[in-house]
């Protein structure tokens, strides 16, 4: 890493202790930012850096309700405001009960390059609780969503800060925060959340706009090698909303995928997924994947081992950071991987990323690969604010050339640095340069 950069980068591990994952964001994006330093030495002298890694606001707060046996349960809320240079903060809500502050801090950071990466006007920023909706009542969620509504509402709007889906939060809490949020408020204001219903001010191709661009963005780094999903082999990770689609848009370009995972196993279907029935058994009855594996023949479902374990062409990590690590990067290498897309935020560790580059695999980083989400939730935006609502297929072909855009945007960038094919560069400089421009812009804020 650049020297200049290194003392940055321990003041801001020593401000920040105990939150592993902002560290490991924080460092990836440093690693790269060396370059631009050279040819821009203003933001060093502007501290942009520094300003860049401390959130605008960080709001935490208790969320207690009462479960269906009339028992208090309290969680901890949290929505980290980031950075607004670009637009105001936008990025999702999760609820599971891994999340605390430094998970919430890597996923805001990451948010602020991926939505300039958009060419959007949205800033970054990031939510959740502990809460754990798994095994929980709808009258259960229903209530933990109001009382978490009942202290965000405060914090945010259209114009001040946007929240969405993650992991753990889809269509369901998005209707009880949005009913809550009106009901405090007394305000239809539809651009307050994205990811809401059709017919109360959501977009099409929103559910399925991070699986299905994760796909985009990686056929457009196989066309870089003169090839494409068409007869792919592929492995994905996950079976929630981002994984589910990606399996589906893999398949609709001539893939077969072959495998899928939760976090109790994974299953291999060598036939290819079945995506009727992998929507029926997770979506519609919050199932778990073993009964997708008890409903279909020739479908083999492990517990023991890891998803990355089955070999690929192109893999798909979708479920969670950190789930790819360097012992199972090399077997897919060695297995004949050629190229992979990153649905989820970090689900490559440092060593798997750095295995993949070594080897020369085709690498697509997250905040890149998986921007597709926050780019049609930008789309919802737009159509709210006209008070309109657009057609399927022209959402979806303003999503595939957003898509393309940022792939470009990351190709050109690692060209222009002297890297070619190097995604990790091209995507942490083409974001960051654009929000240091605006934040010089817009003076010491
Ligand atoms: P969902 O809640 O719909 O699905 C999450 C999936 O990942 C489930 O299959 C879940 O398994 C698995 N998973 C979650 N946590 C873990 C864990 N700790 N260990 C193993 N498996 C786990 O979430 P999404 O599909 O929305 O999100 C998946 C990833 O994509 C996340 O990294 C998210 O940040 C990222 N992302 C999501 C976007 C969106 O629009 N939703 C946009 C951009 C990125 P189980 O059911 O067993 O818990
Ligand atoms: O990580 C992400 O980009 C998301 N969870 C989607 C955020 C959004 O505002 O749609």
């Amino acid at each position: 890493m650049d020297a200049r950069l290194e003392a940055i980068r321990d003041t801001v591990l020593a401000r920040n202790p105990g939150e592993a994952e902002f560290h490991q964001a924080v460092v990836e994006v440093f690693e790269s930012l060396g370059p631009v330093h050279d040819r821009h030495p203003e933001f060093l002298e502007a501290a942009i850096l520094e300003r860049l890694c401390e959130p605008e606001r960080q709001i935490i707060f208790r969320v207690p309700w009462t479960d269906d046996q009339g028992r208090v349960q309290i969680n901890r809320g949290f929505r980290v405001e980031f950075n607004s240079a670009l637009g105001p903060y936008k990025g999702g809500l999760r609820f599971h009960p891994s999340v605390y502050l430094g998970i919430v801090k890597f996923l805001g950071f990451e948010q602020i390059f991926k939505n300039a990466l958009t060419g959007m006007p949205i800033g970054g920023g990031k939510g959740g609780s502990d809460f754990d909706p798994r095994g929980r009542s709808d009258a259960e969620v229903m209530r933990f969503c109001q009382s978490f509504m009942t202290e965000l509402y405060r914090h945010i709007g259209e114009y001040t800060d946007v929240p969405a889906g993650d992991i753990g939060v889809g269509g369901r809490e998005i209707g009880y925060l949005f009913g809550q949020y009106k009901r405090i408020t007394n305000r239809y204001e539809s651009g307050v959340l994205t990811g809401k219903g059709i017919s109360w001010g959501g977009s099409l191709v929103r559910p399925e706009a991070t699986g299905f661009g994760t796909v985009i963005f990686t056929e457009e780094m196989l066309k870089t090698r003169g090839t494409s999903f068409d007869g792919q082999r592929v492995v994905v990770s996950g079976s929630g909303n981002v994984a589910i689609n990606a399996v589906a848009k893999a398949q609709s370009l001539g893939a077969t995928v072959v495998a899928c995972s939760d976090s109790s196993g994974y299953i291999v279907d060598e036939a290819g997924i079945d995506v009727g029935l992998l929507r029926q058994v997770k979506e519609v009855e919050r199932g778990r994947l073993k009964d997708y594996a008890l409903r279909r023949s020739g479908v083999a479902y492990v517990e023991a081992g890891s998803v990355w374990d089955v070999d690929a062409t192109v893999a798909l990590p979708c479920a969670t950071q950190n789930e790819l690590d360097g012992d199972a990067a090399a077997r897919l290498v060695r297995n004949g991987l050629i190229a992979i897309g990153e649905g989820a935020n970090m689900p490559s560790t440092r060593e798997a990323v750095a295995v993949f580059q070594e080897a020369g695999v085709l690498f697509g980083p997250g905040k890149a690969a998986n921007a597709g989400g926050v780019a049609t939730s930008a789309l919802e935006m737009q159509q709210n604010a006209s008070r309109d609502s657009w057609s399927f297929e022209h959402t979806e072909q303003r999503l595939t050339d957003i898509m393309v855009g940022i792939h470009h945007r990351c190709a050109s960038t690692a060209d222009e640095y002297g890297e070619p094919g190097n995604y990790v560069l091209g995507a942490n400089i083409g974001g960051f340069v654009k929000v240091a421009d605006a934040m010089l812009a817009q003076g010491l804020i």
